[in-house]
């Protein structure tokens, strides 16, 4: 073969390898993604998880810097802005209940016994409770005979002044610490509502300008961290989390040392949903409490979130919780899928726990502050 070929052959399988290698090496570069940001596994000294047990090690994605979500909008669109959702608007099935109960007592010629016993009667079925719907027949009643009214009409009004009356007295308020961070721990059975809740108050905090902080102590079910995690992305929150099965208490111990470092005005402790009547659940739920208090006056609030479709099965609930950990109030959830709403009396007149806060959705923004005069408008026609 001509020598003058066999160079050129040479030459040009030499150049074809050189620009295949470096295709290949910047592909593979490509699919490799970029470089994800530094990952800081916060201090934890020993004595945080009572000895370090072999899962306690928690492989903590913190922190998980905050994402700030723009919204998308087309040029010349005006953003859509979410309005507060209408408590009245949510509350249509327990008022449909009520209502219902009422045209069958104004279409009674008088007030008699019978009229009572079918607004008794109503009120159950609305899960007010036997005792409270008692007790606020009883208060109707007294009123309307002191006042001389003989027209059933007019007794929807009655109530819903006793109503108001009974729902009145209560602390609303959800506290701050005099320092930060402030911390709120959310409890409560399973599925109740518990890390929506978190996630809806996330928005409106970080909204507010504060600096928030999600600790994902529910370690027990799979999925539970990645959902707070979703959550923290969606509304600007810092996510401190452990490793599936990790101890629970080392994931609060992070989240205060870390809102501590960052100077965090909010922690919100997730906990996994546990049955009131499991002992050694119970008993880790005060470990989480004692590990908050070692910062003394952060935790301000413990609130047990109830399902409001459980209707007064949550009222046992509560009373197990509160012996536990001290309930400060009340978080009501799924309060627009259900006719139940009276549980909400239920709740103030037998436990004496404040309704705090009311879920009427499932979106970030389906809450509402509980408000006694607002609710007993919203469960009455107008
Ligand atoms: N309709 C309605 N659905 C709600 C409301 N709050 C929560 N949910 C839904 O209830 C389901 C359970 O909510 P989660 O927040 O995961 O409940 P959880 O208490 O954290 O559950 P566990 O962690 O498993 O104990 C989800 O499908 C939520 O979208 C509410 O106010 N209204
Ligand atoms: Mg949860």
């Amino acid at each position: 073969m001509n020598p003058v070929l066999v160079v050129t052959l040479i030459l040009a399988l030499a150049v074809l390898l050189i620009v295949g290698g470096l295709v290949l090496s910047r592909r593979s570069a490509r699919d490799a993604g970029p470089i994800g940001p530094t990952v800081e596994a916060p201090h934890r000294p020993p004595e945080a998880t009572g000895g370090g047990t072999a899962v306690a090690e928690p492989a903590v994605a913190d922190p998980v810097a905050p994402t700030t979500v723009e919204p998308v909008v087309e040029p010349g669109v005006e953003p859509v802005v979410e309005e507060r959702p209408r408590l009245r608007d949510r509350l249509g099935r327990t008022r449909a209940a009520l209502a219902g109960a009422f045209t069958g007592i104004a279409g009674r010629s008088t007030v008699d016994d019978e009229t009572w016993e079918e607004l008794e009667e109503a009120l159950i079925l609305a899960d007010v409770g036997v005792s409270t719907a008692t007790r606020l027949v009883e208060a109707v009643r007294d009123r309307a005979k002191a006042e001389r009214v003989t027209d059933p009409g007019a007794l929807e009004g009655l109530l819903r002044a006793e109503v108001a009356a009974l729902l009145a007295p209560g602390d609303r308020t959800l506290h701050r610490a005099p320092v930060k961070p402030t911390v709120w721990m959310f409890v409560g059975v399973n599925g109740v509502g518990k890390t929506t809740t978190i996630a809806k108050l996330a928005q409106r905090e970080v909204g507010d300008g504060n600096k928030v902080v999600l600790a994902a102590a529910d370690t027990f079910r799979a999925a539970a961290a990645e959902q707070l995690g979703t959550w923290a992305e969606r509304t600007g929150a810092w996510l401190v989390r452990g490793q599936e099965g990790a101890d629970p208490g080392s994931v609060v111990f992070d989240a205060m040392a870390s809102a501590q470092t960052r100077e965090s005005d909010l922690v919100l402790v997730d906990t996994a949903g546990r049955l009131h009547t499991k002992v050694n659940l119970m008993e880790e739920l005060k470990k989480l409490r004692r590990i908050v208090d070692r910062t003394p006056d952060a935790l301000t609030e413990v609130l047990l979130v109830i399902d409001a479709t459980t209707g007064q099965n949550g009222l046992t609930q509560a009373r197990e919780f509160a012996q536990a950990v001290e309930v400060t109030g009340v978080v009501l959830t799924k309060l627009d899928g259900t006719a139940k709403g009276g549980i909400v009396l239920a709740i103030q007149a037998e436990l004496g726990i404040p309704v705090k806060v009311v879920g009427i959705g499932e979106g970030a923004a389906d809450m509402v502050p509980f408000d006694p005069e607002e609710f007993a408008a919203a469960l009455f026609g107008d």
